[in-house]
């Protein structure tokens, strides 16, 4: 469905026949553009970023490529077509007609799940709006800012249901999220990883690679949600949280191919001296962000999960494609849990342990990616292996919060972890190492001495095209 871009606030749900939620949105607009300029993309507000704009719905949505300010970057409301038959596909309710009001009895646990959702996406914004001064070049600029203004319509699509379908208290939500700040002592993003800092490039790549992930996932199990006014846009969503997955996962691999780079030409593993970043250091940025993320699918075994499954608002990754009774009630699920210093399998009630259901997919989504790191260095004909860590390393959610996990899943005690934290996670030296390698580089087509270029450039244009022009002067 094409999207109306005359309109002041752009969108497909046809804002112009209600009024009064025309002007509730438009009264909340000015309070959203404030806080772009305030916590958006620091320096480059008055660059032109050659940005796709997404002009219809559909997959292909996205042909629309061109100069864009980001101040200028029209927002607006997208949801997916609607299916008029369609049918509730899991819980008590499965196979009822989808509800398009908000069921009274779940009004609070749907607006808890819609306020979640919404906070993350503002909330990475604040985290990345420092990284353009660092830029690695004029290509992963123009990523890293499509990737923020994206985030940005996101967080629209998650106002509109709470102005739309919530009344007075889905107004104050959505002033809220415009409060909340990313780190903050007094006024935290809600999720943990969202309060995490982004400090440079890698760790970018990084949370591009696996946070995003975990939205991929989530968005995934609302898009499955019966109140459909939840997942039409959570749909559309999950279309270009694609590329925001493609500019981590290849930004990664960029950084160890040029490792394996310097690797060869040098004939060592300590690239540092050469401008590159060591494998073991990569590594351990990938056991930071993994279990960071891990934490954010909640405890393995979670009531609310099994309330937002069972009252049909949350279902589980590919929920429709799942050949199961969609209900689960006489269902169990393994579960991993450390007692008495060792982890053991224990069978549980697959309802409360959807958490971990989602979580499971999550991580095998993970695996294969890490396969494609792998091929890279193989490819490279080198030897080292990266490694995914234990579920329950470094876990502050869930079964395993609190308990020191290695890597390599063994349970030690609190001195063995205090004394080798340092070989699994980044170092204070090894971080600041990295931080000193983030050089801007802006000159078109080149790239920074840590990272390779990609195999290709955007919408089929080179790479020393110019991908952000009128850059602020020194
Ligand atoms: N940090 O019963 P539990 C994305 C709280 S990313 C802090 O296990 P539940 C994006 C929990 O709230 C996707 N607190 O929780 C990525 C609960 O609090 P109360 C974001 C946490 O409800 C990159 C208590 O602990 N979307 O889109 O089963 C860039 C008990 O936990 C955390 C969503 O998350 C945590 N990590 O599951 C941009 C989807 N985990 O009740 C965007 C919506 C748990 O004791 N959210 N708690 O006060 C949900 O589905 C669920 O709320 C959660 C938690 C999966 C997050």
């Amino acid at each position: 469905m094409a999207i109306n871009y005359s309109e002041r606030i752009p969108n497909n749900v046809n804002l112009n026949g209600d009024r009064r939620l025309q002007r509730a949105l438009e009264a909340w607009q000015p309070g959203f553009l404030q806080w772009w300029a305030e916590m958006g993309p620091e320096t480059f507000q008055g660059a032109d970023v050659y940005l796709r704009t997404a002009t219809s719905t559909d997959a292909q949505g996205w042909a629309t490529f061109g100069y864009v300010k980001m101040p200028d970057y029209r927002w607006g409301i997208f949801l997916a077509d609607l299916e008029p038959e369609r049918k509730i596909p899991f819980g008590e309710h499965k196979g009822e007609p989808v509800w398009r009001e908000v069921p009274g009895e779940h009004r609070g646990v749907l607006r808890r799940l819609i306020v979640t959702q919404g906070d993350t996406e503002p909330a990475s914004v604040e985290q990345q709006r420092h990284l353009g001064r660092t830029c690695p070049s004029l290509y992963d600029l123009r990523n890293l800012f499509q990737v923020n203004v994206e985030e940005g319509r996101h967080l629209w699509a998650m106002v509109y249901l709470l102005h739309a379908y919530f009344g007075r208290d889905g107004r104050e939500e959505a002033d809220a999220l415009l409060l909340r700040r990313s780190g903050n002592a007094d006024n935290p993003r809600i999720l943990g990883a969202f309060n995490e800092k982004t400090p440079d490039w890698l760790s970018y790549f990084m949370f591009a690679h696996f946070t995003d992930r975990d939205g991929k996932y989530q968005l995934a199990s609302l898009a499955e949600s019966g109140f459909d006014p939840l997942a039409r846009p959570c749909r559309f969503m999950l279309t270009e949280e694609a590329h925001h997955l493609f500019v981590g996962e290849s930004g990664v691999g960029r950084v160890i191919a040029r490792t394996c780079q310097l690797m060869k030409e040098h004939n060592t593993d300590r690239v540092g001296e050469h401008g590159g970043i060591d494998l073991t250091i990569i590594q351990k940025y990938i056991n930071f962000h993994y279990s960071v993320s891990l934490d954010l699918f909640g405890s393995e075994l979670s009531t609310n999960a099994a309330t937002y499954y069972s009252a049909g608002l949350k279902g589980r990754f590919k929920e429709t494609d799942r050949d199961d009774d969609h209900q689960l009630a006489a269902s169990s699920y393994t579960v991993l849990k450390p007692v008495n210093g060792i982890v053991i399998q224990t069978e549980q009630p697959a309802l409360n342990a959807l958490n971990e259901t989602l979580r499971d997919s999550y991580i095998a989504d993970c695996e294969r990616a890490l396969a494609r790191w792998n091929k890279i260095i193989r490819e490279a004909g080198l030897s080292f292996e990266l490694k995914l860590p234990h579920r329950g390393f470094r876990r502050s959610i869930g079964e395993f919060a609190g308990v020191k996990v290695t890597p390599d899943g063994q349970i030690v005690g609190e001195e063995e972890w205090q004394r080798r934290k340092s070989e699994w996670i980044p170092t204070q030296a090894e971080r600041e190492f990295v931080a000193s390698l983030m050089k801007p580089t802006t000159a078109p087509g080149q790239f920074a001495s840590w990272i390779a270029p990609p195999a290709r450039g955007i919408n089929h244009q080179a790479l020393d095209f110019e991908y952000v022009t009128a850059l602020p002067a020194d």
